[in-house]
């Protein structure tokens, strides 16, 4: 098969991935090409580089090493690094936490004049669940306290983190149980680390229910102060129809790509992207208008809010450049490949980073203050403005494909969708569990990776569920990876859909899959078990839900971090390439079985998207006869 088919999924990717092959450029298809065969001791987990006695690598056959210089052995060593990566992941997801939070606390104190409060029903219920006061207080006195109190959760030594009340009782009760409840966000992350310094925790099962507690910390923390202080600032998203893949640049118009994961520039850059001024600007360069679109998280975030169109996913950022047609990719943080600013030196693209913790050598940097916000949106989209002329407009190729699809449901729009606008319930959800008409929830999440077919892995998994009556939430790159396949119309309930859910769909207008937003929404997800669960009739905790979870083409830490939430939330999770664990039998079997006795659920892995989906719809056969519910309205896999 031609290269360029068997690396995307995606029609417009493989058009890309075509042409850069013909122009000889290098795209981290190549590079992974390139890097073969990689280190075999890196893959199943088993080196250590933690101090200068060595680097240590365990010899997988046992005929060599089998224990570092120190004395750490294989199961330390795997625990130890995966440990590292859900401190790293968890740190990302709640460093985004903390910047929102703070972004809040200079709205509240009047000095970041460009946001606002737009919704303070959800700063006043987020208030309530700080314990804060609301009574006769104006919005902006209660965004003060509220990001003071979720600030302070960062650095909190002692207690618990608040939003874990949101939990069901039962799991929090666990958590207590187990030692695991996350104390304060960065106090677990920073623990993290001291564990997996030289000649600290050696014990595997200790160092992993650790990662536990700083994942949870992540999902109930960082990642959910995240979301609800940005609907608090800029708006709850509700139901939206949208436009998706790379046919949405457009050939006449100054194209801006927003990329990375903190909304809070790109939600001036959208502002900005029809200021009068600058438009009058893109006309006399010769433009019709500028055309913003959003790349990866970031994307998510602006879709969910103002249906502004998504370029891609990861592994498109790459490819939006080689369309020739990027005036400006504007960057923040995350997910933002190394590799972009030499690919954008061939061209008139100039990638313009945002974040004092993001910088490329020698690359146009323009600092985001919040103080000044939409200034700063308004200078780079109008370098952007400028950068049009120097487009050669013989070198522009954008593929056609684009795909409508309807994205912005949230934890409470469940709510108002299935339950009505007067009254506002997860009942009619429950029922439809309970009845079978929906099998059981899916939560199909994270990035792309080229070492699994882009994106196909996503569509592959998420069909397989919905026809098999499962309903599923999507967030991150998988949920642009679904969406580009036409998944998220409520059209495509009739084309893919089993007969329950699609009776369910076709009664409210409903997708089969749910758009939920960015990888910190994945805390919408979370929220939404926890009222499921409260509603009753499905048990008293997480783990007695007909829910799973699954990452198929995961690949950074931050999507570890979130696996490791789901499962000690109580959510059966699959991963699609195999974390690197499997050089200690210990950890895995800790990991995909014993785990199950102690927090009520487990990781697998699983390549297959096909056999994934399977292994996740048994789970929810099981739990359903646990509960001792009528068999979905397809009985079999
Ligand atoms: O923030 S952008 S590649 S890490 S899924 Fe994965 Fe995509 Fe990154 Fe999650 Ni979102």
């Amino acid at each position: 098969m031609a290269k360029y088919l068997d690396r995307s999924a995606d029609k417009a990717s493989q058009q890309m991935i075509k042409q850069a092959e013909k122009d000889s450029v290098q795209l981290a298809w190549d590079r992974l090409e390139a890097m073969q065969p990689q280190c075999g001791f890196g893959e199943l987990g088993i080196c250590c580089k933690n101090c200068k006695m060595g680097p240590c690598r365990i010899d997988p056959f046992g005929e060599g090493a089998q224990v570092g210089v120190c004395g750490a052995n294989v199961d330390t060593i795997v625990a130890r690094n995966l440990l590292q990566h859900i401190a790293v992941g968890a740190a990302a997801h709640s460093d985004h936490g903390r910047d929102v939070a703070h972004t809040l606390s200079l709205v509240g104190n009047g000095h970041a004049h460009d946001y606002g409060i737009s919704d303070s029903i959800k700063l006043k219920e987020i208030a309530k669940i700080y314990e804060i006061k609301t009574e006769g207080k104006k919005d902006l006195e209660l965004a003060r306290e509220v990001a003071e109190k979720a600030l302070s959760e960062f650095g909190q030594q002692h207690g618990e983190l608040k939003f874990a009340s949101r939990a069901p009782e039962k799991r929090a009760e666990l958590w207590r149980k187990l030692g695991i409840m996350p104390r304060g966000i960065d106090r677990e992350i920073v623990e993290s680390l001291h564990r997996v310094h030289m000649g600290v925790d050696n014990d595997y099962k200790n160092i992993i229910m650790h990662g536990l507690r700083c994942s949870l910390g992540d999902g109930w923390g960082g990642s959910m102060i995240a979301t609800d202080l940005q609907d608090i600032m800029l708006g709850s998203p509700k139901p939206i129809r949208s436009k998706v893949n790379l046919g949405v640049l457009k050939e006449d118009h100054v194209n801006v790509v927003v990329h990375g994961h903190e909304p809070t520039l790109s939600e001036m850059a959208v502002k900005a992207s029809s200021d009068p001024e600058l438009l009058e600007l893109a006309k006399k360069q010769g433009a019709k208008g500028i055309n913003l679109v959003g790349m990866c998280c970031t994307a998510n975030e602006i879709l969910m809010r103002h249906g502004v169109h998504t370029a891609g996913n990861f592994l498109q950022q790459e490819l939006a450049i080689l369309t020739g047609s990027v005036e400006v990719m504007m960057v923040d943080v995350q997910c933002i490949m190394p590799a972009l600013t030499n690919l954008a030196s061939c061209f008139h693209t100039e990638v313009i980073t945002t974040s004092p913790k993001l910088k490329f050598p020698g690359v146009r940097h323009i600092e985001f203050k919040e103080e000044r916000a939409y200034e700063v949106a308004k200078s780079i989209i109008r370098r952007a403005v400028e950068n049009y002329k120097k487009r050669d407009k013989n070198r522009v190729n954008i593929p056609k494909e684009i795909m409508d699809l309807v994205a912005g449901f949230t934890a409470e729009q469940v709510k108002t969708i299935l339950g009505g606008r007067f009254r506002s319930t997860y009942r009619p959800l429950n029922d439809a569990i309970i009845s079978g008409r929906i099998r059981g929830i899916a939560g199909v999440v994270g990035c792309n990776n080229p070492k699994i077919k882009h994106d196909w892995a996503h569509i592959e998994m998420v069909k397989e569920l919905i026809k098999n009556d499962v309903i599923v939430l999507q967030t991150g790159c998988s949920a642009i990876a679904c969406a580009k396949a036409g998944l998220m119309t409520p059209e495509a309930a009739m084309e893919y859909a089993g007969p329950g859910l699609r009776e369910v769909c076709e009664t409210v207008g409903l997708p089969p899959v749910l758009h939920v937003g960015s990888c910190v929404d994945n805390a919408r997800i979370l929220i939404a078990a926890a009222e499921v669960v409260k509603e009753g009739g499905l048990g008293e905790d997480i783990s007695d839900l007909p829910a799973a979870g699954a990452a198929p083409e995961w690949m950074s830490q931050k999507a570890i971090s979130i696996g490791t939430y789901f499962m000690a939330s109580g959510v059966f999770t699959v991963f699609g390439g195999d974390p690197p664990v499997l050089g200690s039998k210990n950890v895995t079997d800790y990991l995909c079985n014993e785990l199950e006795g102690i927090v009520g659920a487990k990781f697998a892995f699983e390549e297959d998207p096909i056999k994934a989906a399977r292994m996740m719809i048994e789970h929810i056969d099981k739990k359903r006869a646990a509960l001792k519910l009528t068999p979905s309205m397809r009985a079999k896999v």
